[in-house]
């Protein structure tokens, strides 16, 4: 248990209705005890309570009426004593309570202490305490969902299967190891090898879903490209069904990149209307044009609008996929309203004046970034690069313990394949850990959580 008293403000600065001060360590309900009035003592009152009372300053002063909730340790967030202080919303009377209780010992919290320590007492593994993060930054339903899943433990409980199973494999290759000389076998050769196998194969379908899940939990770049004119900025802003871009019919109106987020059936697509894309002799519109470039080269799909009047550009999308994937790149011929007979062949014919066909849009928007896959509410989807990296690591290496099974290298060999497999599966959860991970995780979580 980590005897330091940490202290921060749980609620965003500024002025609101309340905020909330979290205090956690042992002896944390003491020192609050020593500053707190109220119908009882704090260091007496029983786990989940809340009690109403002032805290008194050093000069006998009340700052403030505020309600303590008092958690006794095991029971608490971080698995520590805590209080957390209901106060006024005020920074005046925020500061004082945090500069009384620091002189009374409490230390400022660093990001994300409170659950570093959460992790460390063993309340929470390391992709849950993730997972807290992803809740907070959580942008639509889709992800916190995805949040929610992680921190239930789905993942963690699938990367536990795995280890599992892993363990069974080198124990039992171990065993063989140890009675060499007897000739006795608990694992034949054939059999790793079938077992190794199940569990890469495991590994790669959980690789698989991370498209999926990065989607989610980050949102997708939408780049609008097209030759001037042709009716960009008119789709954003009948996407966000505000006039947010400048629409002209004259050709060059948008110059700088205009990014927006719009959430469709809870995913986040990140939107980008860019400069036509023509040569020019203008420098300001030449940067702009350089600019589109950039955003097709950033997009995850991009949106290639042609348009009736101007037919469809081959020459641009011949530029197009020199700059991105192929497969990235939807073709699109918009004002339809105008000429609904034309003749040219295009993933979709839309309007952004009367807004055909962009629900058909959408949908290809939705299958195009998340795939046909559909995961459910229960299955284990990594989204975290992090776990990504331990994932592809752990594969190799059990790909490794696979060929000197095959070449039929002696145990030793095959063991460190094993082990290092199953260390990279533990980074995941936590199981393994440095202080280098630890910090590069919690640092990006905010004072207080
Ligand atoms: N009839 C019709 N007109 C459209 C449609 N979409 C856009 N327009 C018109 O086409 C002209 C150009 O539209 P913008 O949205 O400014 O085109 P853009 O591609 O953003 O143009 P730049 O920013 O100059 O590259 C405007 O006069 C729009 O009103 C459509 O679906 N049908
Ligand atoms: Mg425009």
């Amino acid at each position: 248990m980590n005897e330091e008293i940490i202290i921060a403000q749980a609620t965003p600065p500024g002025e609101g209705a309340i905020s909330v001060i979290r205090v956690s360590g042992g002896g944390s309900i003491n020192i609050l005890d020593s500053v707190f009035k109220g119908k009882v003592k704090l260091t007496k009152a029983a786990t989940h309570t809340i009690h109403y009372g002032k805290i008194i300053s050093e000069q006998s002063e009340v700052i403030d009426d505020v309600l303590v909730s008092v958690f006794v340790n095991p029971n608490s967030y971080t698995g520590e004593d805590s209080v957390e202080i209901s106060t006024h919303s005020s920074t005046i009377v925020v500061k004082k309570i945090i500069e009384l209780l620091t002189s009374r010992g409490a230390r400022l919290a660093e990001p994300g202490e409170f659950t570093k320590r959460a992790f460390l007492n063993g309340k929470l593994d390391l992709a849950q305490a993730e997972a807290v993060a992803d809740i907070i930054n959580a942008r639509t339903e889709a992800s916190l969902r995805g949040a929610r899943n992680q921190l239930d433990g789905i993942l963690s409980q699938k990367v536990e299967e795995l280890r599992a199973s892993l363990l069974s494999v080198s124990s039992l290759l171990e065993l063989e190891l140890d009675f060499a000389e007897e000739d006795l076998e608990f694992l034949s050769a054939q059999e790793a090898i079938e077992k190794t196998d199940r569990i890469i194969l495991e590994i790669e379908s959980l690789l698989n879903t991370y498209s999926f899940g990065r989607i989610i939990r980050e949102g997708i770049n939408v780049a609008l490209v097209g030759r001037p004119n042709v009716g960009k900025s008119s789709l954003l802003n009948y996407v966000l069904k505000e006039s947010r871009a400048i629409v002209s019919e004259i050709p060059g109106t948008t110059r700088d990149i205009i990014r927006e987020e719009v959430s469709i059936d809870g995913v986040l697509f990140r939107l980008f209307d860019t400069a036509g894309i023509r040569l020019t002799e203008n420098t300001i519109e030449k940067e702009g044009v350089e600019r589109s470039r950039e955003a097709v080269k950033e997009a995850d799909i991009v949106l290639f609008i042609n348009d009736v009047l101007d037919g469809y550009s081959e020459e641009l999308f011949n530029e197009l996929i020199n700059l991105t994937k192929e497969e990235k790149v939807i073709s699109i011929l918009n004002k339809i309203d105008l000429d609904r007979k034309i003749n040219i062949e295009t993933d979709l014919r839309i309007s952004a004046l009367t807004g055909e066909g962009i629900k058909e849009l959408f949908e290809l928007l939705k299958t195009k970034a998340l795939g046909s896959k559909n995961y459910t509410e229960k299955s284990a989807v990594v989204s975290n690069i992090r776990h990504y990296n331990a994932l592809k690591k752990a594969k190799a290496s059990l790909e490794d313990a696979k060929s000197s099974l095959i070449n039929k290298m002696t145990g030793e060999f095959i063991s460190v394949d094993l082990r290092l497999a199953e260390e990279h599966l533990g980074e995941i959860i936590g199981k393994v850990t440095t202080d280098d991970i630890l910090n590069n995780i919690f640092s990006k979580f905010c004072i207080g959580k």
